[in-house]
């Protein structure tokens, strides 16, 4: 069961073993744990799905380390593996490329590492299992030559071995654990902000959803007064403060009801717009919902969601915004749906791309996403910023 102490794993730093079966990543894993996390077998192909471990390392914070299928696996399943694998790729800020001292050929390390830096992810180059084979010149040699980075040695049971792999990240880790704030740029100390919640429509029973909790932190943080209501309790809360609100967030789904109710002073904004701004990229997911205008009957929509959960019945990705583009478009709009890590590897039949905020994945993941769209010439904006678009109230929304 998720511990509600620890830093949800979307907000964790994502660390990738990858390497051919057998080459004993599930080792390092383990090594790196100090636990048996993950199953170790002279058997190639052992590590089947990927291996999530949430972990804190001193210097990097928490962190998640994934253990992967060879990206070398054959076969029918093998192949389905190595999918996986490619997706533990994308969600990857930090990679571990291990070169098995014991093999003479690396044409697939290369490929891999060709793939890493052309998603622009920092990667470790690790020659494993040393005490097998200590003679490595023309390995380093080759990683050298390739990719100008200097190969670290190891083996399995050696004593430092978490150590120094952990020293070595911290010199690669460009995200510096840089904490994203949500609502940096919008609220300064002491401001009053209200945010609008309306917990019956997708709150899970006596919780809050992930983005509501993070932005009360990040405003704490900010040393803001922080007003939390349902939709209609908008007007007793304004009545109740001294002054307006500097910012109202709401839930995006009753974003015209709350524009139609907030004070002219206030700005206005929406947690999934929020953290789509810390996610991926805004001002290109609020560029691309121009693309919502030329939209026609013949067109082609994809909604794309994080959460695989059951759809609720005013599901806002499956009823609401379908139902608000249908309203502008035409009833006929061909609008497809996917959830979870599915998503279709060819998009160009789509005119646009409507993706949650996120908050289920992480931002290498949703930047993996937008890149891809981008390489098809596809637009992407987000649930949030088309929902402002639909109301026509974009031009008013701060983010
Ligand atoms: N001598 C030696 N053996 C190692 C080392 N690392 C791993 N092994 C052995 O190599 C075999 C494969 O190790 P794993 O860690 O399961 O390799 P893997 O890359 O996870 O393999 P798959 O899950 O099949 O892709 C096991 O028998 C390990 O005991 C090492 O540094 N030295
Ligand atoms: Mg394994």
């Amino acid at each position: 069961m998720a511990n509600l102490n620890s830093a949800p794993r979307s907000v964790r730093l994502h660390i990738s073993i990858f390497g051919k079966t057998n080459s004993g990543k599930s080792s390092l894993l383990n090594a790196l744990t100090t636990h048996s996390t993950s199953l170790v077998s002279p058997v190639k192909g052992t590590t089947t799905d990927p291996v999530y471990k949430s972990i804190e390392l001193y210097g990097l914070g928490p962190c998640v380390l994934i253990d992967t299928a060879g990206f070398d696996d054959k076969g029918e399943l093998g192949s389905l593996r190595v999918k996986k694998t490619k997706d533990a790729l994308k969600k990857t800020d930090l990679g571990i490329l291990l070169f098995d001292a014991t093999e003479t050929n690396f044409d697939k390390e290369i490929q891999w590492a060709q793939k890493l830096i052309k998603l622009e992810k920092p990667f470790l180059a690790v020659i494993s299992k040393v005490d097998l084979n200590n003679d490595t010149t023309m390995i380093e040699k080759m990683i050298e030559d390739n990719f100008n980075l200097k190969a670290i040695k190891v083996y399995s049971k050696q004593e430092n071995l978490q150590h120094l792999i952990r020293e070595e990240l911290i010199k690669i880790n460009k995200n510096k654990a840089k904490k994203r704030s949500i609502v940096e740029n919008l609220v300064e100390k002491d401001d009053i902000v209200m945010l609008v919640m309306p917990q019956q429509i997708n709150a899970p029973e006596g919780r809050l959803i992930l983005p509501q909790v993070q932005t009360i932190r990040d405003l704490l943080d900010h040393h803001c007064v922080v007003v939390s209501v349902c939709t209609n309790e908008i007007e007793s809360a304004l009545k109740a403060l001294v002054k307006p609100p500097k910012l109202i967030i709401t839930d995006s789904q009753v974003f015209p009801l709350v524009y139609k109710k907030k004070p002219q002073e206030s700005a206005l904004t929406s947690f999934s717009i929020l953290l789509s701004a810390v996610k991926g990229d805004v001002k290109k997911f609020a560029k691309a919902a121009k693309a919502i205008d030329n939209l026609d009957e013949n067109s082609k929509v994809l909604i794309a969601e994080a959460c695989t959960h059951a759809p609720l019945t005013e599901d806002i990705g499956r009823i609401q915004i379908p139902r608000l583009l249908r309203k502008k478009v035409g009833e006929n709009l061909h609008i497809d749906f996917v959830s979870g890590t599915d998503f279709p590897s060819n998009l160009t039949d789509y005119n646009l791309v409507i993706h949650c905020a996120g908050c289920m994945f992480n931002r290498s993941y949703m930047l993996s996403r937008l890149m891809e769209c981008e390489s098809q010439g596809i637009e992407m904006t987000n649930y949030g910023i088309c929902i402002a678009k639909l109301s026509n109230i974009l031009d008013f929304v701060d983010y």
